[in-house]
């Protein structure tokens, strides 16, 4: 009954709905041992590990050419140094520092090397390979996305697994979500790059080969069956296939085999924190179908507790349609509906 009400309330609400959280953004990255916070979208910049981009708007299009590192993304002034095999994760934010505000689409990773140090590298015509890739939960009878556990719940965060053996050196991570939400239509996809800089220290031996290289744009097509999904709402869920390479093999031959970030791996370094806020508190319009009650882990508090004053500046809306929010609306019910 709670979801039939929601579509009337947020009806209500769309005169004074932030465009910004429609759209979003990498806000924190943490290593094992660290928490480094990504400048906001035309924040004054801090020193920062995450490249910082001028809007939280997707980048529209695979030949965009914002497609390597997401919206006029600039050099960051920071390195994290790593070693292969470690957890990363990553905090996205709507544009308004609220709760990711999208649930449909994969989650990818992939690496290119710097040549020099990564500070002062600048990726358009970089080679990228692929990580990681995470698309809808394995046997979820709704079809569910790994995206959606960023969405359903506050501070929750995507992760990966370095490649167990890989060489070391300078490199960028460029994390990637594509949401699907409007992908039944030509040009709908919204992809929203990020670019991390590290340095992989230790003395793997792994690398991509030539055939497994990609560039940003280059990898993908507005029609490839990843990004243009008409079915992507369909049940029982059709299977997905991601675009871009395939996962290079060496990350998933090295010893070990990582890459594809499970859950289960990241054990002690829970980051689930909403106190007492469950899924969706606070926030005005999300069409939320269920209620988690988050289990705040005391060392993840304490990470969050200890982070940098966030910057106050806030991005600056771009212009954002009232129709557009509206289809948005109507494809996320029609998302929920589905589901029940
Ligand atoms: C994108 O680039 C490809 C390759 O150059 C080209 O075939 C295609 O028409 C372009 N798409 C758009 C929408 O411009
Ligand atoms: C990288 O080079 C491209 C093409 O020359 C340019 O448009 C872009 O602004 C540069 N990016 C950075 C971060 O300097
Ligand atoms: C890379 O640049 C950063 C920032 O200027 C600096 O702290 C770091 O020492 C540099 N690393 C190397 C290997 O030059
Ligand atoms: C990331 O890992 C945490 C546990 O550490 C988990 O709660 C969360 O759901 C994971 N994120 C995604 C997107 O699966
Ligand atoms: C999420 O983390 C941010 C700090 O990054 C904090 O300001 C906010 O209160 C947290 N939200 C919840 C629901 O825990
Ligand atoms: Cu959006």
């Amino acid at each position: 009954m709670q979801l039939v009400l929601l579509p009337l309330l947020c009806l209500q609400l769309l005169s004074v709905l932030p465009s910004v959280a429609a759209h979003g953004f990498v806000h924190i990255v943490w290593d094992n041992t660290k928490t480094y916070v990504g400048n906001i979208p035309q924040a004054e910049p801090t020193p920062s590990i995450v490249r910082q981009i001028d809007t939280v708007d997707p980048v529209k299009g695979a030949n965009n050419t914002f497609l390597n590192c997401g919206q006029d993304a600039q050099l960051a002034e920071s390195v994290a140094t790593v070693n292969p095999g470690d957890e990363m994760r990553f905090l996205w934010q709507g544009g308004d520092l609220s709760t990711w505000p999208h649930n449909i689409g994969p989650l990818m990773w992939y690496m290119t090397e710097c040549p020099g140090n990564c500070t002062s590298y600048n990726s358009s015509t970089a080679e990228w390979f692929k990580i990681s890739q995470l698309g809808r939960i394995p046997n979820d009878p709704n079809g569910d996305w790994y995206q959606n556990n960023i969405y359903i719940q506050a501070n929750v965060t995507t992760n990966v697994t370095l490649p167990s053996n890989i060489a070391p050196g300078n490199y960028l991570v460029r994390h990637e979500i594509i949401a699907l939400h409007l992908a039944t239509s030509l040009g709908g996809a919204e992809f929203y790059p990020s670019c991390t800089q590290i340095r992989v220290a230790g003395s793997g031996t792994g690398k991509p080969t030539q055939e497994e290289l990609v560039t940003f744009p280059g990898a993908y097509s507005d029609t490839d069956p990843g990004i243009l999904v008409p079915d992507v709402f369909d049940l029982p869920p059709p299977p997905y296939t991601f675009p871009g390479p395939p996962v290079a093999a060496f990350v998933t031959q090295g010893a070990g085999a990582t890459g594809t970030g499970t859950a289960a791996r990241a054990g002690p370094t829970t980051t689930a924190t909403s106190p007492g806020g469950g899924a969706g508190a606070g926030k005005t319009c999300k069409l939320v179908r269920a209620s988690p009650s988050a289990s705040a882990s005391s060392s993840t508090k304490r990470e969050l507790e200890e982070l940098a004053p966030v910057p106050v500046a806030r991005p600056r809306p771009r212009a954002h349609s009232v129709s557009g929010i509206m289809r948005d609306l109507a494809v996320g019910l029609r998302a929920i509906g589905s589901r029940h």
